[in-house]
């Protein structure tokens, strides 16, 4: 079967277009040799994607479909459900989110096959909020502990899983439509906590009745999320594509530069006390080889 993967690109900052554009790259990157793959990014500015429009499908919204995807209350993680469903109306297909700071990192052919096998994926799991001593987790917990909606109760222990990734098999794309309802449902009991999606992705994936596997695994072997090196990966990825559109190198040229040279910048760079002190920029650029 298909496998079709997305992200998204929505917004006037071009960083983000950048940010997708590579992500989807890199997945054409480490596609095995005739896999039954569609790869296709979701935004409001499909200009900045025209010259990937061979190999890639560019999925072109409004603005009134990505107000609805956010909801009455204007939630912008709210898109990353709104995507899948709209994906699932494009035809069978295994269905694949990646957040625009993901890079895959190696072949596919082995996420393929499990994926088809009727696994499910999220990126990897994080920690049980209902015991986590930060303190953004805690309010998200304290909002959410015993509330019920789409038919799931939030219990203890309540894992929490990074939705960097999502990744549903065609026969359990139901799932996205529960993920809306209990997004939707808890947020209509007071939730207001910005990770509410993420959330919901996870205890869906994992709790809801009727799931055909109990497994929920983590993608984090075949693919990074480097979204606390912002600074760094932004700028070796601006390098690369503003290099790529200036040498005019098709996708499948990116593809196999990527493989070739891939990026191996640290995941997490923080700026620490003494960065201030000395009045110097943490290493976001270091390479981990
Ligand atoms: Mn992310």
């Amino acid at each position: 079967m298909l496998t079709r993967f997305t992200t998204l690109a929505i917004g006037d900052q071009s960083i983000y277009a950048v940010r997708t554009a590579y992500a989807m790259l890199s997945v054409l990157a480490h596609l095995p040799p005739a896999a039954e793959v569609e790869v296709t990014i979701v935004t409001d500015h499909p200009q900045r994607f025209a010259w990937l429009a061979d190999t890639i499908r560019i999925i072109a919204v409004d603005a009134a479909t990505v107000a609805r995807w956010k909801g009455p209350t204007n939630y912008f993680f709210r898109c990353e459900i709104g995507v899948l469903q709209h994906l699932a109306t494009l035809g069978e297909a295994n269905l694949v989110y990646l957040d625009s700071d993901i890079i895959v990192r190696r072949d596919l052919g082995s996420f393929l096959a499990v994926l088809a096998d009727g696994t499910r994926f999220m990126h990897m799991q994080e920690r049980d909020i209902d015991r986590s001593r930060r303190a953004g987790e805690q309010t998200l917990w304290r909002q959410v502990r015993g509330k019920t909606a789409a038919g799931l109760t939030i219990r203890a222990p309540c894992t929490m899983w990074n939705a960097g990734v999502m990744a549903v098999p065609w026969a359990e794309r139901g799932l996205i439509d529960q993920v809306a309802e209990l997004t939707d449902g808890l947020m209509a009991q007071g939730v207001t906590h910005w990770l509410v999606e993420q959330l919901a992705y996870g205890q869906v994936f994992q709790h809801m009745p009727g799931l055909r596997t109990p497994v929920l695994q983590a993608a984090a072997p075949w693919m990074d999320h480097w979204w606390d090196n912002k600074p760094g990966y932004d700028a070796a990825i601006g390098e690369f594509l503003l290099e790529a559109r200036l040498q005019g190198w098709t996708a499948a040229e990116c593809a196999a530069r990527i493989r070739q040279q891939p990026l191996t910048l640290r995941l997490s760079v923080r700026r620490r006390w003494y960065h201030r002190l000395l009045r110097v920029e943490p290493r976001h650029r270091e390479s981990t080889s």
